[in-house]
């Protein structure tokens, strides 16, 4: 790390003690998880920062259910754009339930950013955490996708998505990527 560059990410964005997230997925702005930031939002335990993108390419691609991954191959794919957040110990702790943290449905890993738009913050880069499909099968779904990844997750991906409480109850979520995987 570059100290130059450490004064010029904390000159854009004083996050103090709270955890930048980089969101890509149904967290978004619109999309079918964000009540949860708008939640957080509400009482001071998250903030919008801004749209960002990946420094580095990484794979977006589709799960069951039109479930959005992000796989921590960087180096392939495309850069990847979303919305940055800050969010409290707690605002954290609730996101990491959704995302199953200690299911091993998502892992939450450290990911390079840039500025997706604004050219006052060009020369800003920031150190944060993005929720990455689990290791055990990410490899698998970069295959079974052809290899092919998206630059956004925006409302086309959206068709055929279904949410959690719809899904059959009786299979887990890993259960859905494990028939999605073998199909
Ligand atoms: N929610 C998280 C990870 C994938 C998803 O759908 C996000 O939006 O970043």
């Amino acid at each position: 790390m570059v100290a130059g560059r450490d004064i010029a990410v904390n000159a854009v964005i004083d996050a103090g003690d709270r955890a930048l997230i980089f969101t890509y997925g149904t967290l978004k702005r619109n999309f079918s998880n964000h009540p949860l930031l708008q939640d957080l939002m509400r009482t001071g335990d998250a903030t919008f920062i801004g749209p960002y993108r990946t420094a580095a390419n990484y794979p977006l691609v589709c799960g069951p259910y039109k479930v959005p991954f992000l796989l921590n191959l960087p180096g392939s794919g495309q850069p990847v754009h979303g919305e940055l957040y800050s969010v409290s110990a707690r605002g954290l702790a609730r996101m990491d339930d959704l995302e199953g943290i200690d299911r091993n449905h998502y892992e939450r890993l450290p990911i390079r950013l840039l500025p997706a738009g604004g050219e006052e913050v060009a020369a800003a880069e920031a150190e944060v955490e993005a929720y990455f499909a689990h290791r055990s099968y990410a490899m698998e779904m970069w295959k079974k996708n052809g290899k092919r990844g998206l630059r956004c997750y925006s409302e086309k991906e959206t068709i055929g998505y279904v949410k959690r409480k719809d899904r059959p109850q009786n299979l887990t979520f890993l259960d859905h990527i494990r028939n999605f995987l073998s199909d």
